[in-house]
């Protein structure tokens, strides 16, 4: 173990040792080369034109002798019109004139972290439908920051969430794109909008970093079916209830949202065709109506089998039964009807 590490060691050093030695030969040749164009120019009348014939402009910055170790002598970059990308190495010829003398000089320019990473969108809306399976991706912008090195973005974070995570891909070119991952299946039921936060960090010190808001709404899809508050109601109505009297107003409830929760009531198959004589249904109302004759001594109780739809694409039913219980309004008294019997000579029927 100890063996292994001393030998990494070993081989960090002479990579190290190479790298200065290459960079040692690197200086000596540049040092060759200056002193070869000195010498060129030695004895010659040399005006600034001749000498620097492709120089625009000339920056000149004057430094007081002694001046402190650190002191800033200038603002390179802004003057020469640098982006912090091309700063980090050049090399500069400055020349002292009487004697003249060119010096050929490398700056090695550090770059600072003076920008914090920014999105050009702080603001995400994404629609995300409740049926999306975990694992599925969804992406996100990615931030920028013109720092160079450690200096610039990176990594992403994303604020706690049950249900999503974020993923980073690096392209060849060293960018990362966000992907949104989602990881629990979602409920727009329970949730329909997820606040997240988006923060992207940069490696500086100190760390800089910049957030955008990612609003994940969540879409309705029908997984709810309407449902009733109970499987039977019942209702005691007094015979002979004139026609249009309200039994009751069916109240079916779907969490779904839009048409995935609204509802259509009707009799199922096993309402009798009587039955549905007697009582009128509301498709839309759920309210039941009397549209028939309720008669003690033909019918005691009716029953009503109605389901509640929902207007999904994929419709989903609830179901319920309504007993009507009718109750007599003659127990004690005689009653007289007069009924007439249709193709027969009209008769008079006493009944008690
Ligand atoms: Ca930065
Ligand atoms: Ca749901
Ligand atoms: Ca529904
Ligand atoms: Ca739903």
């Amino acid at each position: 173990m100890i063996e292994e590490e001393r030998r990494v060691d070993y081989r960090r050093d002479e990579k190290r040792r190479k790298e200065n030695g290459r960079e040692e030969e690197r200086i000596e040749e540049r040092k060759r080369r200056y002193k070869r164009r000195v010498e060129d120019r030695r004895g010659e009348e040399m005006t600034k034109e001749e000498t620097w014939p492709s120089a625009l402009s000339v920056t000149r910055y004057s430094i007081a002798e002694e001046m402190e170790r650190g002191s800033v002598v200038a603002n390179l970059a802004a003057d020469l019109g640098l982006e912090p990308g091309g700063l980090a190495q050049r090399e500069l010829d400055v020349i002292i004139e009487s004697p003249l003398r060119i010096f050929n000089i490398e700056l090695g320019i550090t770059d600072i972290n003076d920008n914090a990473p920014h999105f050009r969108r702080d603001r995400v809306e994404l629609d995300v439908s409740e049926s999306a399976t975990p694992g599925e991706r969804f992406s996100l912008p990615n931030a920028v920051d013109p720092d160079v090195g450690v200096n610039t973005i990176k990594t992403y974070k994303l604020s706690v969430s049950e249900q999503f995570t974020i993923e980073i891909q690096t392209g060849s070119d060293g960018t990362q794109y966000v992907d949104l991952v989602l990881t629990q299946s979602l409920d727009r039921e329970e949730k329909a909008v997820h606040n997240l936060i988006l923060t992207a960090v940069d490696g500086g010190v100190p760390v800089r970093s910049g957030t955008a808001n990612i609003i994940v709404r969540v879409q309705d899809t029908n997984d709810n079916p309407p449902r009733f508050d109970k499987q039977i109601y019942t209702v005691n109505m007094t015979e002979n209830s004139p026609i249009g009297t309200l039994v009751m107003k069916l109240n079916a409830t779907d969490l779904d949202e839009g048409v995935n929760s609204e509802i259509v009531y009707s009799f199922t198959l096993y309402t009798s065709e009587k039955t549905q004589d007697v009582f009128a249904l509301n498709p839309n109302t759920g309210e039941i109506t009397v549209k028939g004759t309720i008669d003690y001594e033909d019918m005691k109780f009716y029953e009503m089998h109605i389901e509640a739809r929902d207007k999904g694409i994929h419709p989903l039913l609830g179901q319920c039964k309504v007993v009507v219980h009718v109750t007599d309004m003659n127990d004690n008294y005689p009653d007289i009807t007069i009924q007439s019997v249709k193709n027969t000579e009209p008769r008079l029927y006493l009944t008690m």
